[in-house]
């Protein structure tokens, strides 16, 4: 076979492969706006977080700038949604007046009908990186309007309960200061051995900063077989640990002086969650979580070795199990269930040390700040990452229950500042030596 036809045939292939998976992301897009109504998707469920209609539309403007603008050289689409829908437009509180769900759809497909057509003799090859990077951006927007979506019920119900349970917050003696005893310490951990591994990605699919892969040096250390479960955490909450500031950092406590909780944003004390992960904690509980019971949050390098390190053949896991797709049998992901499991329901997705329920379910906070690795480039732009290499971001990892499939991976970094906890955020933890107080460290 000549080199030309089997340049062609993969060219095809890539064609193929990117039309397909495109295809898919907008169906589960889509999906997430079905039965919503007008004043759901365009308000702004928290100044963090633009209304979801506005990610419909930025979906959409970014699709149609890189490859209708820059790659096919078209004019702009749409010019009057360039100033609402661009990242770096309107100011988030400035985003509730976007056009109805009708009109953003017809944005959509006419966008997708001119970038089909374009696909069909683009320079896939050259162009594959900005391709893939397409389908993890609106596959990200996926999921923070299901987050948002979620914030929205969960005001709602909140509002309803206030009016039956007056000041149903749990309510727990912040004098109960027998916390000797701390038994969820004695969560099953996993050891990973001291050694070199690779952390990062060099895929096609790899974003800005998850390159490049190289070789990162860890001395032996113990990570928890699961997130931290519901009942555990429920074990901080009646010991007072919200009162307690011996558990916080200082920037924690002083968070939790200005943010007055006394619980995760998305906390249930029904028995029926017990096995489930927490979820919707800022780093700053998670970090304190970790304190009360003698441990610490992994680094990220630490969460990454014990989720994709395969020392039996000396070479990183795409995922946990292996190089399988993620699908609803290896993790909870993709809005399959539409909320949290427990932290046990799926064996299959067990990683090569051992470690449970590493991606999909919940984000994991990790004690690591999100910051370049070494030969960092900035792609497709310096606000994708680079940006946020400020010292004011923590890394998550993991992916949630809404992350899309091509979004999730072991290497793939997520970020937010320690205060946010409206994300799909739980945690779990790690020590350096098994009997030694970390949390003094
Ligand atoms: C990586 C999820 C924090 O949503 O702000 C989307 C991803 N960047 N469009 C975000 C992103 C540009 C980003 N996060
Ligand atoms: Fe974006």
């Amino acid at each position: 076979m000549s080199q030309n036809s089997g340049t062609k045939a993969s060219s095809l292939q890539i064609r193929e492969t990117i039309r397909e998976a495109m295809h898919q992301c907008r169906i589960g897009t889509l999906a997430l706006f079905e039965g919503i109504d007008d004043t759901t998707f365009r308000r702004q469920a928290h100044p963090e977080f633009s209304p979801v209609g506005w990610h419909l539309g930025h979906i959409a403007y970014t699709e149609a700038l890189w490859l209708l603008q820059r790659c096919a050289g078209l004019p702009p689409l749409f010019p009057e949604y360039h100033r609402l829908f661009a990242a770096d437009g309107l100011p988030k509180s400035e985003r509730e007046n976007v056009p109805p769900l009708t009109e953003i759809h017809h944005y959509l497909n006419t966008v997708r009908t001119q970038v089909f057509s374009y696909l069909e003799t683009a320079p896939v090859e050259q162009q594959e990186r900005l391709w893939h990077f397409l389908i993890q951006h609106e596959s990200q927007h996926g999921e923070t309007i299901a987050f948002v979506l979620q914030l929205q019920r969960w005001h709602l119900l909140e509002r309803h309960q206030e009016m039956w349970v007056q000041g149903s917050a749990v309510n727990v003696s912040s004098s109960s200061s027998s916390v000797s005893s701390v038994p969820s310490r004695d969560v099953e951990m996993r050891e990973i051995p001291a050694g070199e591994f690779m952390m990062g990605n060099d895929s096609i699919e790899a974003l800005d900063n998850e390159r490049s892969r190289h070789r990162v040096y860890l001395d032996t250390y113990w990570i928890d077989r699961y997130p931290v479960t519901c009942r555990q955490y429920r074990e901080f909450i009646e010991a007072g640990g919200y009162q307690n500031e011996r558990w916080w950092s200082p920037d924690g406590w002083k968070w939790l002086q200005e943010n007055p909780v006394a619980q995760p944003l998305y906390w249930s004390s029904a028995s029926t969650w017990d096995n489930h992960p927490v979820c919707g904690v800022s780093w700053y509980e998670a970090d304190a979580y970790a304190r009360f019971v003698g441990k610490r949050l992994p680094t990220e390098a630490e969460w990454e070795k014990a989720a994709s390190w395969d020392a039996a053949t000396g070479q990183p896991r795409t995922y946990p199990w292996g190089q399988e797709t993620p699908d609803s049998h290896r993790c909870n992901l993709d809005n399959c269930v539409g909320q949290t499991t427990p932290v046990n329901a799926y064996p299959l997705g067990q990683s090569a040390y051992g470690c449970d329920d590493m991606l999909g379910n919940v984000w994991e906070w990790t004690a690591s700040w999100f910051d370049a690795y070494e030969g960092f480039v900035s792609y497709p732009y310096r606000g994708y990452s680079q940006t946020y290499f400020d010292g004011q971001h923590r890394v998550l990892k993991g992916g949630s229950w809404a992350t899309r499939p091509r979004a999730i991976r072991s290497s793939f970094r997520n970020w937010y500042y320690p205060s946010i906890r409206q994300i799909l955020a739980g945690f779990r933890c790690a020590i350096s030596q098994p009997d030694s107080g970390d949390s003094m460290i």
